[in-house]
């Protein structure tokens, strides 16, 4: 388990079929700058792709067979034509997600072939780093290399990979994680429109490191209590008579927004100024103002925890002590879906040292586990990789 997902592949697939893979591609984890739970809501976010993927060896078979190996489960196998129904699985959840994508490709007519697969990678699971949009985009990206898929974009199989992950995976997450990993810029976030599909690269400032710590806390009832806030969002855009809450504006929110259920008001209200939240970001990120970057990032996770209340007391305790360390010389937030899971954090290099020393000495998970500090790069998106 220690090497590099790119020499595991292939030398699971050499040790499986006998030969070398003849297509390596990959595709890279996300962590979100600032802008959560907005990209269902039709809004803005501004993550970046990092150097954190997923790989998958392969090689073309003619005989409408697909076979799966993970590399990264004691080599587990998963085996199905592409002319018979691909279904769910009850387990394991990997699985699932490969076949969400292979069917969802299936059915939208496209001209796959059979296919050998080893996949392995390195985003730190169940951490709210998008270990599975990766999985699922670099799928994707491994049929796109196919002859007939000339026409097929990036964001194209940004959208079936989140279409996969709607309808067969079950679960109805936005579409941030997939775009991030297919179209991540090497250096830059990512301002992404989720409702126009626009992307916009913004440059990461030179001084700047990403900071990513993993709380160690289990994310439970993530489903749920995801599925619960997306409702929730729904039901307030249907009271503002709008679309999505994408359009409704700080006056709106103001005027109409007392008559709301308290809790559904709190939903909105987080996603209206996170939307505006976003925008300030890659202003700020764009001109270098970490300073800025950093209150922005202060007030996102103030609304998490109070507004959308998907911060855990762990979690505001690791922002906490991040802070201590930083002051106003960059910004710190959780990042991802919520209940647990990562702490993002953008500060001058020079900081990083003095973050880990304040982590490991005063963090501890309700484990009793020390958070996991990763310094990350903002990669570029999901591609093929020489075999
Ligand atoms: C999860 C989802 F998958 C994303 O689509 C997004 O909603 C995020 O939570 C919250 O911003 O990662």
């Amino acid at each position: 388990m220690h090497e590099s997902p790119m020499a595991r592949t292939s030398a699971v697939f050499q040790a499986a079929f006998g030969a070398a893979p003849s297509i390596v591609v990959q595709a890279p984890g996300r962590v979100n700058l600032i802008g959560e739970h907005t990209d269902y809501n039709d809004g803005l976010v501004l993550p970046c792709a990092i150097d954190y993927r997923t790989v998958i060896a392969a090689r073309r078979r003619d005989d409408g067979v697909v076979r799966v190996i993970a590399a990264d489960y004691d080599d587990a196998v998963d085996e199905y034509r592409l002319d018979a129904p691909i279904d769910r699985l009850d387990s394991p959840m990997w699985a699932n997600y490969v076949r969400g994508v292979v069917r969802e490709l299936v059915q939208r007519g496209l001209p796959m072939s059979g296919m050998d697969m080893v996949v392995a990678g390195d985003v730190p699971q169940g951490a709210g780093l998008s270990s599975s949009a990766s999985l699922s985009v670099a799928v994707g990206m491994l049929f796109a290399t196919l002859p007939g898929f000339e026409e097929v974009r990036p964001i194209d199989i940004a959208l079936v990979a989140q279409q996969a992950e709607n309808d067969f995976v079950g679960c109805k997450c936005g579409n941030m994680d997939q775009i991030s990993s297919a179209l991540g810029a090497a250096g830059h976030a990512l301002l992404i429109d989720c409702r126009s599909l626009e992307v916009r690269p913004v440059p990461i400032p030179a001084n700047a490191a990403i900071v990513i710590l993993n709380s160690h806390v289990a994310r439970g009832l993530v489903d749920s209590a995801y599925n619960a806030r997306r409702l929730q969002c729904e039901e307030a855009a249907r009271h503002f008579g709008v679309a999505a809450l994408r359009d409704v504006s700080l006056e709106l929110l103001r005027a109409r927004g007392p008559e709301l259920d308290p809790t559904v008001l709190q939903r909105a209200r987080h996603v209206v100024t996170e939307n505006a939240r976003v925008l300030g970001a890659a202003t700020a990120l764009a001109a270098g103002d970490l300073e800025r970057m950093g209150e922005l990032m202060e007030e996102s996770h103030a609304s998490m925890r109070d507004d959308f209340e998907i911060t855990v007391p762990a979690i505001d305790e690791l922002v906490g002590i991040v802070k201590t360390v930083i002051g106003g010389a960059g910004g710190v937030r959780m990042t991802g879906g919520g209940f647990g899971g990562c702490v993002v954090a953008l500060v001058p290099h020079a900081l990083v040292g003095a973050i880990q020393e304040a982590v490991g000495r005063s963090y501890r998970a309700p484990n009793g586990e020390q958070a996991t500090i990763y310094v990350c790069n903002a990669a570029a998106g999901a591609g093929t990789v020489a075999a």
